[in-house]
């Protein structure tokens, strides 16, 4: 199988293709890349990063790559430098997706109830369009409530109403990271239309890259193989196992999760 991921590359923080690179890979599959932009650092918490827009550059890739009549069976796009680059990706399932491939759209833009250094409600409203053309979306709390246009945070009450939102724009929406009074969970529709949800304890700590973790985990377990629903688990326990242990180890929660020595039992985890 072949993955391409769609998503800078910030030098420092482990998230990204720096994240999507090693997790998908572990998974067993072929990641290609398309970077969107070379930041000295992610833009969650680091003062004065510097930030090259690869826009043009990726103009020439896709020339390159339509002359070589490149095809891959999974797109996965993640972090988007402007609203040209939307546009451009939103070009790549008709130019390169295989037949009977899948597009997984991972719309960051923000946390925490706000936009990301840099995203305006213009981006948001492209964004949407993207979301529009995917088969899997994978929004958290914020994003989820900026594309559905419902207060944040989420509540309990009112996810049904934002996967109800999300599911008129791509098939199978999952809204990770929705606190709760049990815990923090990820509520998803699978492939027969069913609501469906795995929680784990409220894990202390927030953490750039998080989401990025668990959609290079959800996207190499799905081109491995396994059911919508096995890689949501999977992946799901994946990122949480992260957290739990960088909040021991990652003594400054800018630089990332230390997701490296979870790799190993999540793909033991995923081969079982
Ligand atoms: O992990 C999301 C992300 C990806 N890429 C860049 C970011 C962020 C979050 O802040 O700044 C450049």
């Amino acid at each position: 199988m072949r993955v391409l991921a769609v998503n800078d590359i910030s030098c420092v923080g482990r998230c990204s293709l720096a994240s999507a690179l090693p997790i998908i890979s572990a998974c067993g599959v072929e990641c290609n890349v398309l970077p969107t932009a070379l930041l000295s650092t992610h833009t969650g918490g680091f003062e004065g990063y510097s930030f090259l827009d690869l826009t043009k550059e990726i103009r020439a890739i896709l020339a390159h790559w339509k002359k070589l009549g490149l095809k891959f069976d999974f797109i996965y796009s993640g972090y988007l430098g402007n609203i040209e680059q939307v546009e451009l990706v939103m070009g790549l399932k008709e130019e390169f997706l295989a037949t009977d491939g899948k597009f997984i759209v991972d719309p960051v833009m923000g946390d925490d109830g706000t936009l990301y250094n840099g995203f305006s409600q213009a981006f948001v409203e492209k964004m949407r369009k993207l979301c529009e053309q995917a088969d899997y979306i994978l929004p958290n709390a914020t994003e989820a409530c900026f594309l559905s246009q419902l207060p944040y945070p989420l509540t309990e009450a009112n996810t049904d109403e934002a996967l109800h939102r999300l599911r008129a724009l791509a098939p199978c929406p999952i809204i990770t990271g929705v606190k709760g009074e049990t815990g923090i969970s990820v509520h998803f529709i699978d492939e027969q239309g069913k609501k469906r949800s795995f929680t784990h304890e409220n894990l202390e700590g927030f953490f750039c890259g998080a989401g990025d973790a668990f959609a290079s985990a959800f996207v190499g377990c799905l081109a491995n193989g396994t059911t919508e629903t096995e890689a949501v688990r999977l992946a799901d326990d994946f990122t949480a196992a992260c957290i739990r242990r960088s909040a021991k180890e990652v003594p400054d929660k800018r630089f990332g999760l230390n997701f490296e020595a979870e790799i190993f039992p999540f793909v033991k985890k995923l081969n079982a």
